[in-house]
């Protein structure tokens, strides 16, 4: 595509490291952008840190324009209405979402300031491409400052179910932001078919095929799951420095038979108590078993100042500090806790070293986590556990299905896993490496920007 892209996303894609200095942050969206971006694109967005970079700076050959967001907007937008009011409600509602008016003035006004900045870096003929829960009123005040924008929305988390979405106080005025966009993404077909129901249900569109139209406009709906660089994770799970990382993770382990991997954010949705919970189950239905496996918990730090996300961490701390006290001894800890991030070489050597890939989130969009763990898995072994509440689970038909409100199911599932014998592994793995390495990030970026989805006449 020859149109210059701007991607518009709550974060930019870099991180300070240690020294002060900007980093480009390891994401797989940033990894498939960046070609796209480096022929003459622009990045905006949020750059993480009250006090920031320049607005605008060149780095790795990509125009980055940060937008400022206050404390009290980081409270207010960001933790609050981002994180306090959509996240718990498109996510199936597994925790009460808060609804406050000064939540809402916050996420109204700090959408502006995006919409201001798109206005300005950007010219005519671009293509905008708006990311996620954070900016749901941005394709609507870019249209009304610039009718003639062509816009993309794309949505990485699931869109609830009408009944949900009805509580909103405030479901027109964000249906009414989105449907400005000229294509629409979802992850899932249920997420698509959920905000078809709701924009006909709330805000008066007619829905026929994939389309939507709304007065005088055609609104395009689309599918597109989202995936991750395949090439990079085989190119690295390949390299001799993960065998020797692989062999350092064994020793330090203490060279278990059977390593059990879960890798999350810490969030309540990613179901890590669930996973604790049957494998302490697992462990007092099979005692012999607590001195030949362990579960490595990898929780990376997230929206820590969030009351249900420190009370869920306490949670899972405790739990793995009963699992060991109960089934461990003085030289036994089955299960091994981080609370950190890592960075990606050691995450494939993880994985590699990982027999059984424990996924249990209770909602997710997509979840990249599972689809690494099958890219990274250059031997054809391993078996992905993974909860059929995962957007994943519609590609990965070929993982070990859980329903992971059902503990004992899990545990048995655990079981079965590290039971299963070596032929059906290689089968099921291979299978799931194809339809990763056919689905990738690059084949998900040239569905989502397809020129021939440009907008439609009526
Ligand atoms: C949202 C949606 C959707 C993990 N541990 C470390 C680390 N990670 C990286 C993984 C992976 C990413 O974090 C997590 O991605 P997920 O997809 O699993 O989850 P969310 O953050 O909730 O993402 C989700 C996604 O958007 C994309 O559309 O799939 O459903 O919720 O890439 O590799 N990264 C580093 N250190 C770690 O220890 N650096």
């Amino acid at each position: 595509m020859n149109q210059r892209v701007i991607v518009v996303a709550n974060r930019l894609p870099i991180r300070r490291s240690e020294d002060g200095t900007w980093a480009p942050s390891p994401g797989g969206l940033v990894t498939a952008l960046t070609p796209i971006l480096q022929r003459g694109g622009t990045w905006i967005g949020w750059a993480g840190v009250g006090s920031g970079p320049p607005e605008r700076f060149r780095f790795n050959d990509i125009d980055h324009v940060a937008v400022s967001v206050s404390d009290a907007e980081i409270d207010d937008y960001y933790l609050g209405f981002c994180n306090g009011t959509l996240w718990p409600l498109f996510h199936d509602g597994i925790r009460a979402p808060e609804y406050h008016r000064r939540w809402w003035n916050a996420y109204q006004r700090v959408n502006h300031r995006y919409a201001e900045a798109v206005l300005e870096h950007s010219r005519p003929g671009d293509l905008i491409w708006i990311h996620d829960y954070h900016l749901l009123l941005l394709p609507q005040i870019l249209r009304e400052l610039a009718p003639e924008t062509e816009i993309r929305f794309f949505l990485h988390i699931p869109f609830p179910p009408v009944e949900l979405y009805a509580r909103l106080p405030w479901r027109r005025q964000l249906l009414d932001g989105i449907l400005a966009a000229d294509v629409v993404g979802f992850q899932t077909e249920s997420s698509t078919a959920n905000f078809r129901k709701a924009a006909s249900t709330f805000a008066g569109v007619e829905a026929a095929d994939h389309l939507l139209r709304d007065g005088g406009r055609l609104i395009r709906t689309q599918t597109a799951p989202i995936s991750v660089d395949f090439g990079t994770y085989d190119a690295i799970a390949n390299s001799p420095d993960t065998d020797d990382r692989i062999s350092r993770i064994k020793r330090e382990l203490g060279n278990p038979e059977h390593i059990l991997l879960g890798a999350d954010r810490l969030d309540y949705t990613k179901g890590i108590d669930v996973r604790l919970r049957a494998y302490g189950t697992l462990l007092r239905q099979n005692p012999d078993l607590a001195d030949r496996i362990k579960l490595v918990q990898i929780v990376v730090p997230s929206r820590q100042t969030i009351g249900d996300y420190s009370d869920m961490r306490q949670e899972i701390e405790q739990l793995a500090g009963r699992i060991n006290s109960v089934h461990g001894g003085r030289h036994r800890m089955p299960v091994h806790y981080t609370y950190e991030s890592l960075d990606r070489e050691e995450l494939v050597a993880y994985y590699r070293a990982a027999d059984v890939m424990v996924v249990t989130p209770l909602v997710d969009g997509m979840n990249l986590v599972a689809k690494e763990y099958v890219a990274s898995r250059v031997d054809d072994d391993g078996v992905l556990l993974l909860s059929e509440f995962a957007g994943a689970a519609h590609e990965l038909t070929e993982a070990v299905r859980v329903n992971p409100y059902d503990v004992d199911g899990v545990a048995r599932a655990m079981r079965h896993a590290f039971d299963m014998d070596p032929a059906e592994r290689k089968r099921r793995m291979q299978e799931m490496r194809q339809t990763v390495r056919e689905n990738d990030l690059e084949a998900w970026t040239r569905r989502t920007l397809d020129p021939s989805l440009s907008p439609v006449a009526v």
